[in-house]
């Protein structure tokens, strides 16, 4: 194991967390994720693909906009960028191979620290990308996607796609690349943009077409450039309304979707849903499940949950089981998600700064999963929920309802039927009954 792990050992005391059951004491457990375990016809390792995100467990240190860093955690120490980025990837490895999980997820400066010139960053990535192969090839962990951080260099403030510069642009496209090749040689399954600065703070000196036309056109380039060097995973696209910007342009799923049908993108690319930005786009993360599903893009899931008492994106581990329990009864009808997995992008508090507690956020947002996916499998099979829901749509299912769906009825057909007047029985939507059963199987 040591070799996964680097000379060091930083989560001393922490063995691999194994599935004890859900009578179990140890917090340091499994209580309802059980990797191996069969539920629809898959293991839970299967429908989830659980993948740790770099950035919000290795990449800060507690720091926020009112104080210092209060995670003093020992790969953190490190000052020059090529041993920082190994000492984070030997911690990192460590805590996967504990955890038992088999993914996770990066950005290229999640990996490295971006050097002083794309040149610099290139080889800095390229140094780490071998790094990374060799312990990956050890411990079996795979790379479940890769993104590039476009946002976070004040060269972004503009947008990168979207930038009036030109300059901008292309320097953002040379930064995909490089993303996308280290990517392509970490075997990496779906590759992500979160448009974190594509959007606009105000339409006063924006010429949105422009902008999206652009965002087409790059988006479109990725993809050529990446399928031509083999890659035959997703491209994803990761909604979010806000934040940085006030309006972004993948505001939700509906919105992105729309986009990607208007520039020719929908076979290639689907969404990468975050519960949090469900939540900041005043939808249920269902909702947002569902209407991807709808479109066949169901693609990965970026796991969190926001503060309902917080207009912001706090990110949060999932611990919600209702919520995400709704949330499984639409991925298990959609027979689960395409290409894409279950990422825990989100982050332990400002002072949550014991060693365990990374641990504590993982295990509780996994087992928010499982309970919640053992729960919708129980609904689905052994409860009315089904054929309630099927018997709501039965006037469409024989006689006129039949033939207006498989479009034998025109407009004045329909009028031909108002016209016979008959009395119209009002029937119950029983939402209060379909919650009862939610909680009757928690
Ligand atoms: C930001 C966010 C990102 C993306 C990847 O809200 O979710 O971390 O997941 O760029
Ligand atoms: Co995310």
């Amino acid at each position: 194991m040591s070799d996964v792990w680097g000379d060091k050992e930083y989560y001393k005391g922490i063995g691999k967390i194994n599935y004890e059951g859900k009578d179990s004491d140890n917090p340091l457990a499994f209580r309802y994720y059980n990797p191996d375990q069969v539920v629809a016809g898959k293991t839970m390792r299967e429908h989830f693909k659980f993948a740790i995100s770099y950035w919000p467990s290795f990449g800060g240190n507690g720091s926020d906009l009112f104080g210092q860093g209060t995670h003093q955690f020992a790969w953190n120490e490190f000052r020059e960028p090529i041993q920082a980025a190994k000492k984070r990837a030997d911690a990192a490895f460590e805590f996967i191979s504990k955890m038992g999980f088999d993914y996770f997820c990066f950005h290229d400066y999640d990996l490295v620290q971006e050097g002083q010139s794309f040149t610099q960053s290139e080889l800095r990535l390229s140094t780490m990308t071998t790094y990374l192969k060799e312990k990956m090839d050890s411990s079996g962990i795979k790379v479940l996607w890769g993104t590039a951080n476009c946002f976070s260099n004040p060269r972004y403030m503009n947008g990168a796609a979207t930038n009036p510069d030109f300059k901008v642009l292309a320097r953002a496209a040379g930064q995909v690349k490089l993303a996308m090749d280290a990517t392509i040689a970490l075997d990496g399954e779906n590759y992500i943009f979160w448009g974190g600065r594509e959007g606009y703070m105000t339409l006063l000196n924006t010429d949105m077409k422009r902008e999206l036309d652009h965002l087409g056109k790059f988006l479109a380039q990725a993809r050529d450039y990446a399928r031509e060097q083999g890659f035959k995973g997703n491209f994803l696209i990761e909604p979010k309304p806000m934040e940085p910007l006030k309006h972004q342009y993948d505001f939700d799923c509906a919105t992105t979707i729309g986009f990607l049908r208007e520039y020719g993108l929908e076979k290639d690319f689907k969404l990468n849903i975050e519960v949090n930005h469900a939540t900041l786009a005043q939808h249920t993360f269902a909702h947002e499940l569902e209407v991807a599903s709808k479109a066949g893009m169901l693609g990965s899931i970026d796991a969190n949950r926001g503060d309902y008492h917080n207009g912001w994106d706090t990110s949060q581990f999932p611990n919600n089981v209702y919520e995400v329990t709704e949330a499984m009864l639409v991925f298990l009808k959609a027979g689960g998600i395409q290409g894409g997995g279950v990422n825990f992008d989100a982050k332990i508090r400002r002072n949550s700064t014991d060693i365990e507690d990374i641990f504590l956020a993982h295990i509780g947002g996994a087992d928010t999963f499982a309970r919640a996916l053992l729960t919708a499998d129980k609904i689905i099979t052994s409860s009315p929920y089904e054929s309630l829901r099927q018997q709501r749509y039965s006037s469409f299912d024989t006689g006129k309802g039949k033939e207006f769906e498989e479009g034998k009825l025109n407009f004045k057909d329909l009028y031909a039927i108002a016209q016979e007047n008959e009395e119209i029985e009002l029937k119950s939507g029983k939402q209060e009954l379909f919650e009862n059963i939610i909680n009757r199987y928690l």
